[in-house]
């Protein structure tokens, strides 16, 4: 047998950041190379994502992982027994395969996901590479993406205060990875200041890190990120510009119509929500819009994209990383860039081909935490070894969030003029998309 064949897997629940179980996975090798990996979780999933496995019952509130865990070693791990590690796809076409199912709801996404990348782990782990190495296209150099921070959370991730769920720093101008960190940490300890003079309270920390305070109406978010970014001494629109993501479908009331709960119970059409949104782009620094509209409000994402065009129109739970949905929206000219978050479709195979794609047809990626994560930093490899450009991992606070910023200024740091810093090119139309 080689020595990067798939010897064994062990598979055990452990936790996420939201206190949660979650499946954690370690793949050996034959040649006695492992790869341990656990998987993250979201709160505001979309309809069309690769479905979890979760136990129900009492234990840990219906979601324990305990089946998800024994799926690992029992089914999956007979389905890889044996295969060539390095060939991933090989892996994951087994994995599927054993499934059987589209949205790998059988075996759980959770634990497909844990065998794939664990997988990839141990293969960088044998070759003794980084994981960003062994995952890249032979010969490409390894690309630092422009990240964007959580600074003002709202939505699923803290208690519904506001109807918009993020509110994030893009610090466009800033010359390296390791510059862009700390002008982000200091716009949340900005707006933190900001707050506080307005005598709001700023220990109130949401899941992804940002701040979670009680605020009037969504624009009022908009207004104090602005001023934290001043109070941080940086230039807005120029030096820090502003992405949002709308995560409309947590509000979506019904076909084509939007109540914000947060100002009063407003109910706005698509067209209303759009042009909502635009007149946010008139007044704020915005150079990106994730979740514009619903995930099935094709229609109203068309209007979207001609609308709000200029900007980074992102598709999250409306693509879910799903290639088939990403070749509609090419097809029907919808969003221009695409969000990966890779338990979303559940294998490393289908979110490189998602990204590998997006980028033939000239749509930005940028990949993605979940808003349940754990300290593991896989994720931060496959930015720079996929060359997504843009990556969202939260804010720059708990310690599930800096896992990854804190690989990347190692990887940063250590490849010095053997990598590139993405900045503001990674945006598609990079510092003129702000006017
Ligand atoms: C999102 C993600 C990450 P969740 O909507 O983009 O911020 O949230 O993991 O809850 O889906
Ligand atoms: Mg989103």
């Amino acid at each position: 047998m080689i020595g990067t064949a798939i010897a064994e897997l062990h598979a055990w629940e452990a936790l996420d950041s939201r206190g949660r179980p979650t499946v954690a996975a370690e793949v050996v090798l034959a040649g006695g190379a492992r790869g341990r990996a656990t998987v993250p979780s979201g709160a505001s999933t979309g309809r069309h994502e690769a479905r979890e496995l979760r136990d129900g019952g009492t234990r840990y509130g219906g979601y324990g992982v305990r089946a998800a865990v024994a799926n690992v070693t029992g089914e999956l791990a007979d389905a890889v027994r044996g295969l060539d590690a390095t060939d991933q796809l090989g892996v994951d076409r087994g994995l599927r395969e054993a499934d059987g199912t589209d949205d790998l709801g059988r075996l759980g996404a959770n634990a497909v996901l844990a065998v794939s990348v664990g997988s990839a782990v141990a293969v960088a782990a044998a070759q003794g590479l980084a994981l960003h190495a062994a995952v890249a296209e032979p010969g490409a150099r390894p690309l630092l993406p422009l990240p964007m921070v959580n600074i003002i959370s709202g939505g699923a991730h803290a208690g519904r205060t506001l109807d918009v769920q993020d509110f994030l720093a893009v610090p466009l101008a800033a010359g390296s990875f390791a510059e862009a960190i700390e002008w982000c940490a200091r716009v949340r300890a900005g707006t933190a200041e900001v707050l506080a003079d307005r005598g709001l309270p700023v220990a109130l920390v949401a899941d992804e890190g940002g701040l979670g305070p009680v605020l009037p109406d969504n624009r009022s978010a908009l207004d104090v990120l602005v001023a934290g970014i001043e109070r941080a001494g940086l230039q807005p629109g120029t030096e820090v510009g502003i992405a949002v993501d709308v995560a409309a479908t947590q509000f979506a009331t019904g076909e084509g119509q939007y109540t914000l709960a947060a100002e009063g119970g407003r109910v706005l059409d698509a067209a209303g929500l759009v042009d909502e949104l635009a007149s946010w782009c008139e007044r704020y620094p915005i150079v990106s819009i994730e979740d514009a509209l619903a995930e099935d409000d094709w229609v109203g994402w068309t209007r979207a994209t001609q609308v709000l065009r200029g900007r980074q129109l992102l598709g999250d739970d409306l693509f879910v990383s799903d290639p088939a949905r990403l070749e509609r929206g090419i097809e029907e000219g919808v969003a221009n860039a695409v969000l990966v978050k890779p338990n979303q479709i559940g294998t490393l195979t289908d979110a490189r081909a998602v990204v590998r794609r997006a980028h033939e047809a000239g749509y930005t990626t940028v990949l993605s935490a979940r808003s349940g994560e754990t300290e593991d930093d896989w994720l931060a490899d496959l930015a720079v070894g996929w060359r997504t450009g843009q990556i969202k991992v939260g804010s720059t606070t708990r310690s599930e969030r800096t896992a990854k910023w804190n690989r990347l200024l190692q990887l940063e740091s250590q490849l010095g003029e053997g990598a590139d810093y993405a900045g503001a090119a990674a945006l598609p139309v990079g510092r003129e998309a702000v006017r």
